[in-house]
């Protein structure tokens, strides 16, 4: 333990889980390190949410409202979730617990921006961090704190926090030192350029310096990261990573994009890791990508020698792919940099790289505007992540999805949807398996024959069509961009009336 903790004066707060969690008061707002699963402290959470069901069984109110970079685990929003005692949650979750807990009002959910979180919690904006609890692979002589598996907002929380608790955890690797690049934006007026002009470039630290007095708290752990593993590779999404490669060796074909493209960012989920391991079949070679998460599909990008660097904020790998990273670290540490997700996902950098973005969706409408966020437009499923923060400052904006849903039940092409996270002004390329829908310079009324020609699944597209053509010829909604709003969202109704978009 020792040899992970070089600060002489931090040696004597090493305590169990259960007495850090004591530090932790009902009320408080607790900015937790990880994201998509990395990074995340394992133990105090746990320790915590016995502290509350047992106040609660005292019949106290001990709620929390829990701050991180975006989703985590079950050992964190799992097990939090359980207890009914996460007030409010802040900025992107995917714990199915926590979901249930969020869609039926027990827990307050603000569906943020991921570039924006880190920041509005230093702004003040959401009201206090008291109490900051990071996962740290080793703290340094200086009492700087190295982070594990993600950056995320750890440096707004560490910065804001009145308490700081730090997990040590011994099951990351030591030599993932050196592969943060820990930079500080800063607030209006003074806030930094972002010296960032290629995806590997550092700018920075490799700890996060901290002031030691704050820390209350160290505890010891020994457990992997815990990601969902991928769906494998199907027929959908094959094909869908193949109409984006013919896509993207177009735009080079036409000198739109440079042979090697430019940086490329992949949503999470399981469609954009199939268009990562699809690359890997394709005949690009020296790919740079500048994105939030590194998935399963961008390490072998890495290991096959497609890609050359990847810079991020977090990894979201499968336990093998993560055991791999932790047995080569090092190695990893020269082609991977991970950045506070205000860096990673900063609009600066990402219009000045030109970034290539590619997030899966839930709907599209024929118009281009797409849901990411809601079922039926009321259901959260897991929030609008870096989806918004990469699609509206890409050079070209991506989204990927299979044209059904739910066994053939939902067309996730529909004539309006139910809930926008980007807009029409922002999307400029639709992919299902079906094929390609390039919005460029088209206006709503081209649009919408594209969308429903070369995306929808042919058995909804003739209903699609005349929707849009009637729309086109009903008189006062016959506009620039035609609806008939009595029945634009009349396919989602039917769905929920009688569990099929299905006439
Ligand atoms: O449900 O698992 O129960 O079968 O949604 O759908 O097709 O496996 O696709 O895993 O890529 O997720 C938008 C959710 C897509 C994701 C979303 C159901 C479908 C399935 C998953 P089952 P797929 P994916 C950077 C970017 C927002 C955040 C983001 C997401 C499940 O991409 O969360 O982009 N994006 N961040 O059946 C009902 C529909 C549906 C539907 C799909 N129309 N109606 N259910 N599903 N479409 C990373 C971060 O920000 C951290």
């Amino acid at each position: 333990m020792s040899e992970r903790i070089s600060h002489a004066g931090l040696r004597g707060k090493v305590m169990s889980a259960d007495e850090a969690a004591t530090f932790i008061q009902p009320g408080d707002q607790i900015g937790f390190s990880g994201f998509t699963g990395a990074g995340y402290p394992k133990a105090v959470p746990g320790a915590l949410a016995k502290r509350i069901t047992e106040a609660t069984e005292r019949g106290e109110d001990f709620r929390v409202s829990v701050f991180t970079g975006a989703s985590t685990a079950p050992e964190l929003d799992g097990v939090l979730a359980e207890t009914n005692g996460v007030l409010w949650r802040m900025p992107y979750q995917s714990d199915p617990v926590l979901r249930k807990k969020i869609n039926d009002g027990t827990t307050l959910y603000s569906d943020m921006h991921l570039s924006h979180s880190g920041p509005q919690a230093s702004q003040g904006f959401v009201g206090k961090v008291n109490v900051a609890v990071v996962e740290a692979v080793r703290i340094t002589e200086d009492g700087g704190i190295v982070p594990s598996s993600s950056v995320g907002n750890s440096v707004n929380y560490l910065d804001s926090a009145e308490r700081i608790i730090i997990e040590i955890n011994n099951w990351q690797s030591l030599e993932l030192e050196g592969m943060h690049d820990i930079f500080r934006v800063g607030l209006p007026p003074a806030r930094e350029i972002i010296p960032v002009t290629e995806s590997g470039q550092r700018i920075g630290t490799s700890a996060i310096d901290i002031d030691v007095n704050k820390v209350v708290a160290i505890v010891e752990t020994d457990a992997p990261d815990r990601n969902s593993p991928f769906k494998p590779l199907d027929d959908d999404s094959r094909a869908i990573a193949g109409h984006l490669i013919e896509f993207l060796e177009n735009e080079v074909t036409q000198g739109r994009l440079p042979a090697n493209l430019l940086p490329l960012q992949s949503g999470v989920g399981n469609i954009a890791n199939a268009v990562l391991e699809g690359l890997s079949e394709s005949n690009f070679e020296n790919l740079t990508s500048y994105t939030e998460v590194i998935q399963d599909g961008m390490v072998s990008l890495l290991d096959n020698g497609t890609m050359s660097v990847a810079s991020a904020t977090s990894f979201a790998l499968s336990p093998e792919a993560a055991e791999r990273m932790n047995q080569n670290a090092s190695d990893y540490a020269k082609k991977i940099v991970l950045r506070p997700q205000d860096v990673s996902n900063s609009p600066e950098v990402i219009r000045r790289l030109g970034v290539i973005s590619c997030n899966g969706l839930i709907e599209a409408d024929v118009y281009g505007n797409v849901n990411s966020t809601h079922i039926m437009g009321t259901r959260m499923m897991n929030g609008i992540g870096g989806s918004g923060d990469f699609t509206r400052n890409a050079y070209i904006s991506t989204f990927v999805s299979p044209s059904l849903a739910k066994g053939g039940a939902i067309s996730t092409i529909v004539p309006m949807v139910s809930h926008h996270d980007h807009t029409e002004h922002d999307t400029m390329v639709i992919i299902t398996e079906q094929g390609l829908a390039d919005l460029r310079g088209l206006a709503p009324r081209k649009r919408a024959r594209v969308v429903i020609e070369n995306c929808a699944h042919p058995d909804f597209r003739a209903e699609l069509l005349d929707y849009v053509e009637r729309a086109e010829k009903g008189g006062v909604s016959a506009l620039h961009t035609p609806h008939n709003l009595d029945e634009s969202l009349s396919w989602h109704q039917r769905f929920v009336e009688t569990g099929s978009m299905r006439k």
